[in-house]
């Protein structure tokens, strides 16, 4: 008998607003790799996402292409998954104009990543600043997501997400699927190296607070080695107290699947020079491998751009199927 069983839908995404750190890979796209057999996943590249904050052109246009190919040098597989980029779909934005009508500008006053951009962009606090996770909503809504794995600081957009499919369904009925996050526990917040209480990011001005997937191994290493910790040179696992330390062993047992006590044990007596080496070592290694597949892959312009209309032409056809379904029960006269 044929299996009739559908495979649950996967979406999520990340801004080409800069080359992906350790914090993407661990807390987003390693994770991705895992879920591709047994979900039917999309992964996107929202650039729409990225120009909330100011882009130079050029540079946004090969962070595009350096993050498609760092997508399938992790290990994500362009055939099994959809891997497309988010403008080349204009369902996202025919549908995230809708949804702004169906969402409260108090929902997204409470928005903490709003309220940290805001602070960081003062100069630039744009209305796409304010409604992005609108646009975000729209993304994880087209496709009738399941569950949208992502790292801790998007649980807040999850949850408006939620709040607004269950408003317009309210309303008109069953038209969205109600998504879940899914947040690994090892990995989703990886820290900056220099200022452990706050999360590592691409777009940090402090190059010596990420590890960049692109980074030579040597700088890897280094960035490690000088990473902020603490004076009492003892490996233990304690973030509020430790935080430095503890992000290293975040990192190591992302790397080696190895437990915290393991860690503890395995450096019991030696000093942070020690530790620091194995971290880094561990990081370059691993980093090093995956770039040995990226620089194959975005030589190959004409394959990351095959890559693209295939991926777009997938995308849109689920996509087209919900925005329908919305624009006929708002009330729009439907094009012939
Ligand atoms: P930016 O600095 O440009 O705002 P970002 O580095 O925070 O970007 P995003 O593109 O916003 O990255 O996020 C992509 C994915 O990576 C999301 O799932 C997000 O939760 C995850 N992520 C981002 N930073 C980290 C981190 N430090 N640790 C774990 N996961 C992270
Ligand atoms: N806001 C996300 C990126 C993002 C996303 C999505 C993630 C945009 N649209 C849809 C999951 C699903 C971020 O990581 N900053």
């Amino acid at each position: 008998m044929e299996t009739t069983e559908q495979k649950k839908r996967i979406f999520s995404g990340i801004q080409p607003s800069g080359i992906i750190t350790l914090g993407n890979y661990l807390g987003a796209v390693k994770n991705w790799v895992n879920l591709q057999d047994e979900y039917d996943c999309l992964y996107c590249i929202v650039d729409m996402h990225a120009l909330t904050v100011r882009q130079d052109p050029a540079k946004l246009r090969q962070n595009t292409m350096s993050l498609a190919a760092l997508y399938i040098a992790c290990g994500l597989d362009p055939v099994k998954n959809i891997i497309y980029i988010q403008s080349h779909v204009p369902a996202h934005a025919e549908l995230s104009w809708i949804l702004n009508t169906f969402t409260y500008m108090g929902e997204l006053n409470r928005m903490t990543q709003f309220k940290e951009k805001a602070l960081k962009h003062a100069d630039n606090i744009n209305a796409g600043l304010f409604t992005y996770p609108v646009l975000m909503a729209a993304d994880i809504l087209l496709y009738q997501a399941d569950l949208v794995p992502v790292g801790e600081d998007q649980r807040q957009h999850i949850e408006i997400t939620r709040d607004i499919a269950v408003r317009f369904n309210n309303i008109y009925g069953d038209v969205f699927k109600i998504p879940t996050g899914f947040i690994p526990r090892a990995g989703a917040r990886i820290m900056s190296l220099q200022e452990p209480d706050k999360k590592m990011s691409k777009s940090s001005e402090d190059a010596n607070s990420y590890i960049s997937m692109l980074d030579d191994p040597k700088v890897i290493v280094n960035k490690v080695k000088r990473a902020v910790t603490d004076s009492d040179c003892v490996v233990k696992y304690d973030p509020e107290n430790k935080p430095g330390i503890s992000n290293l062993m975040n990192i190591y047992s992302c790397f080696t699947d190895k437990t915290y006590e393991e860690i503890e044990k395995e450096f019991e007596g030696k000093g942070y020079g020690d530790f620091k080496l194995a971290v880094g070592e561990c990081a370059a290694d691993n980093i090093s491998a995956i770039q040995t597949e990226y620089n194959k892959i975005i030589k190959d312009k004409a394959y990351l751009e095959e890559l693209f209309r295939s991926g777009a032409e997938r995308a849109d056809r689920i996509a087209r199927k919900t925005l329908s379904k919305v624009q006929k029960k708002v009330g729009f006269v439907m094009k012939q």
